[in-house]
């Protein structure tokens, strides 16, 4: 009987996530990936949800560690409209994580 008491919900980088995916796969821990986007940058990411037997959590974070790098990327802005003509402001420097992951308790795990 597989066990899944923990939830792990992993936003990584878009070039991350099907190797991610892939060794997550390899390990025998299941995945499904959402193609979602950050609020900040507004670019795509992937969101995982990886539902997990918590001992197995170590083996988890191991994977993510070895696949999910920390990037610089610029975000480039022009001023508000309401200012008059748009005027292209200099790129912000923005440094995105390996990954943000966030691990919730499953009251219930049935699979039909
Ligand atoms: P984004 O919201 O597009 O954020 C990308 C990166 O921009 C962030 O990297 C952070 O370094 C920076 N950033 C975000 N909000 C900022 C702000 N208000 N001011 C200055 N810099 C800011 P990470 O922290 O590694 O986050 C990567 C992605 O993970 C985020 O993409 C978002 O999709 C997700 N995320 C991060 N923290 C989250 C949280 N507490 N709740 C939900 N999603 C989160």
């Amino acid at each position: 009987m597989l066990r899944v008491d923990k939830l792990a919900l992993a936003i990584v980088q878009d070039q991350d996530a099907q190797p991610l995916i892939d060794a997550v796969v390899a390990r025998g821990y299941r995945v499904t990936r959402m193609d979602t986007v950050g609020g900040f940058l507004r670019k795509g990411n992937a969101t995982l949800l990886i539902g997990i037997d918590d001992r197995h959590l170590p083996g988890l974070f191991y994977l993510i560690r070895q696949h999910c790098r920390t990037r610089t990327t610029f975000l480039t802005t022009t001023t508000p409209l309401d200012m008059g003509e748009p005027l292209m402001l200099d790129p912000i420097e923005v440094q995105v994580g390996g990954a943000v992951v966030f691990i919730v308790d499953v009251e219930r795990f049935e699979p039909f």
